[in-house]
C-alpha cells in the first residue's frame, strides 16, 4: 500500500495529532496543579512556600522510628513538637500567613499524628480554609490505613495532593517497621495488622487513582531492613499511578526516644540515600528536595519560621489575607521563573559526549539563585553536573558557620564531613579561613551571585579547565 495515500497520511496524521495534543493538553493540566507546589515541584520549591497546621493529634498505628511525644515522623524529623490547634485556631493562622507570606500556596494537615485518625478535625480545617481562602491548595500525608473510607470526601473538598507512607509492600518486612496498628476499635499486633495496613495502602493508591488525587508515596529508607526491596515499592507505585516518590532517610538516635533509636538502627548516608534514588530514578519521578519539615512548618522548604508564628503570636495578628495582592505576587513569581527558564535553557550544552560528573554545594536562601554567605548557610543544596546537566540531587543539613566566633572550628569539621564528596562550593561570599579549610579537603570555593545552573556551569568550565592543565603538565614531566 502506498503509505503516502492522502487519505490513509491524513486521518493517520490527524489521529496522531488527536493524541499527541491530548497528551500535551494532559501534561500541560498536570503542570499547572503542580506548579506552585513546593513539594511536587522541584521548581516551585525555589519560590512558593508552603505551611503545616497541626489539628490531628491522634493516630491509629505505631512505627517503629516514631515517638509519640513527636510530630509524625513519616512527614517530620523526630525531635520536634508541634502545639496542637483546632480547626478554627488553624484557619485564623492560615490566613494571617497567607497575608504575610503571600508565596504561601500550599497547606498540608500531616501530623502531629495521621490526619485521617483524626478526620473531624482534618476535614474541618480544610473546609474553613477553602471558604475563606480558595487560592490554596490542600494538602495531606498520611499512613494509608483510614485512606480508602474517605477518598469521596477528599474530591469533594478538593484536596488535590495525597502523600501515603509506603515503606514495604512485604509484611514480614512490616513487622519489622510497625508493632502494632489499631483497627475496628482492636489493637491488631505482628504481622496480622501489617497485612491490613498494606492491603489498605495499595486500596488507597488503587482509589486515588481512580478519583484522579495526585499522589505522593513518601518511604522511609531504613538500612538493613526495607533498603533492598524499595525498588519493588518504586514498581508497584509507579503501576498504581503514584505522582511521585520521595525517599526519605531515617533519621534515628537514642534521644528520640524511639524503637530503633534505642536499638541503634542507624539511618542512610546521604550516598546511599543518593545511590537508592538514582537506582528508582528510571522509573519515575522522584522528589530529592524534601526536608523532612516539622506539623507546624511555615516557610519555603528550606527554612523554618515557623517561630514566628507560634499560637501565642499569631492569635494576636489580625486576619491579613488579601486575594489580589497574592495574584500580583504570583505573578509577578511567574516572570521571574520564565526568565530563569530562559537563563538555564542558554546553559544547557548540546553535546551528547559523557563527561566526568562532579557534585557541588550551594548556599542559597532561595529564588533559584546562588545568593547565600558561606557562613550563614544552615544547609547547602546539592548538584550533580556534567557538561550537558545541571541537576539538583540532594540536599544536607549543616550547623551554620558564623556562629561569633564561638564552636566555629567544630562547625566547620561539620560542614567538611557533611560535603565531603563535593568539588566546589558556590556561595555568594565566603571568609578567607573556612576558603583555605575547603581547599585542604580537595574542595574549591567559588563566589557569585546569579542563577545556580549559570554559576554550576560557569564553576565546571573553569574546574574541568584547570584539571586539563594539570593532567597536560603531569604528563609533561613523566
Ligand atoms: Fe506538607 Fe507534605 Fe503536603 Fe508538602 S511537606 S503535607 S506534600 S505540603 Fe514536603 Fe515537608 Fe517533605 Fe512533606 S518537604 S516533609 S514532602
Ligand atoms: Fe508516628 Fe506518623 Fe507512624 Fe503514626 S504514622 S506512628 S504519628 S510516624
Amino acid at each position: 500500500m502506498n503509505s503516502s495515500s492522502p487519505k490513509t497520511g491524513n486521518s493517520c496524521n490527524c489521529t496522531q495529532q488527536n493524541v499527541a495534543d491530548a497528551l500535551a493538553d494532559r501534561d500541560e493540566r498536570l503542570k499547572a496543579r503542580i506548579a506552585q507546589h513546593p513539594c511536587y515541584s522541584e521548581d516551585a520549591h525555589h519560590h512558593y512556600a508552603r505551611m503545616h497546621v497541626a489539628v490531628a493529634p491522634a493516630c491509629n498505628i505505631q512505627c517503629n522510628y516514631c515517638n509519640r511525644k513527636y510530630d509524625c515522623a513519616n512527614e517530620s524529623r523526630p525531635g520536634v513538637v508541634s502545639e496542637t490547634l483546632t480547626p478554627a485556631e488553624a484557619a485564623h493562622k492560615v490566613l494571617v500567613i497567607a497575608g504575610k507570606i503571600p508565596q504561601m500556596t500550599v497547606v498540608g494537615i500531616a501530623g502531629p499524628g495521621d490526619p485521617l485518625a483524626n478526620p473531624k478535625q482534618t476535614f474541618e480545617t480544610f473546609a474553613r480554609i477553602a471558604e475563606k481562602a480558595p487560592d490554596i491548595k490542600l494538602c495531606l500525608s498520611t499512613n494509608g490505613l483510614n485512606l480508602p473510607d474517605y477518598v469521596d470526601k477528599i474530591k469533594e473538598l478538593n484536596i488535590d495532593h495525597v502523600t501515603i507512607t509506603i515503606n514495604t509492600i512485604d509484611p514480614d518486612i512490616g513487622a519489622r517497621i510497625y508493632p502494632w496498628i489499631r483497627w475496628q476499635k482492636k489493637r491488631i499486633k505482628g504481622k496480622e495488622g501489617v497485612k491490613i495496613l498494606l492491603e489498605r495502602q495499595q486500596e488507597s493508591l488503587q482509589a486515588l487513582q481512580e478519583a484522579d488525587i495526585l499522589c505522593k508515596v513518601n518511604s522511609v529508607m531504613i538500612p538493613g531492613i526495607n533498603d533492598q526491596y524499595l525498588v519493588e515499592v518504586n514498581q508497584l507505585i509507579r503501576e498504581k499511578g503514584a505522582f511521585l516518590h520521595n525517599i526519605m532517610p531515617l533519621i534515628s538516635a537514642p534521644e528520640h526516644g524511639t524503637y530503633f533509636g534505642l536499638n541503634g538502627q542507624r539511618g542512610p548516608t546521604p550516598k546511599e540515600l543518593k545511590a537508592l534514588q538514582d537506582q528508582c530514578a528510571g522509573n519515575m519521578k522522584m522528589m530529592r528536595h524534601c526536608r523532612q519539615c516539622r506539623a507546624d512548618a511555615v516557610g519555603l522548604l528550606g527554612e523554618d519560621r515557623s517561630q514566628e508564628f507560634t499560637k501565642q503570636k499569631f492569635m494576636q495578628m489580625p486576619v491579613a489575607y488579601d486575594l489580589e495582592q497574592r495574584q500580583l505576587v504570583h505573578t509577578r513569581i511567574e516572570l521571574r521563573r520564565q526568565e530563569l527558564a530562559e537563563q538555564k535553557h542558554g546553559v544547557a550544552s548540546p553535546s551528547a559526549r559523557p563527561t566526568p560528573k562532579i557534585l557541588l554545594a550551594v548556599a542559597s536562601k532561595g529564588g533559584g539563585l546562588v545568593n547565600q554567605h558561606f557562613g550563614h548557610a544552615k544547609e547547602f543544596m546539592i548538584y550533580e553536573v556534567d557538561a550537558q546537566t545541571v541537576r539538583f540531587v540532594g540536599h544536607r543539613k549543616v550547623a551554620h558557620y558564623c556562629q561569633g566566633g564561638y564552636g566555629e572550628a567544630a562547625t566547620m569539621d561539620h560542614i567538611l564531613e557533611a560535603i565531603g564528596d563535593c568539588q566546589g562550593v558556590l556561595c555568594s561570599k565566603i571568609g578567607s579561613c573556612p576558603q583555605e579549610k575547603l581547599r585542604q579537603k580537595g574542595i574549591e570555593p567559588f563566589e557569585d551571585y546569579d542563577v545556580i545552573e549559570t554559576v554550576a556551569r560557569k564553576f565546571y568550565t573553569q574546574f574541568m579547565q584547570t584539571r586539563l592543565e594539570v593532567d597536560y603538565a603531569v604528563q609533561k614531566h613523566r
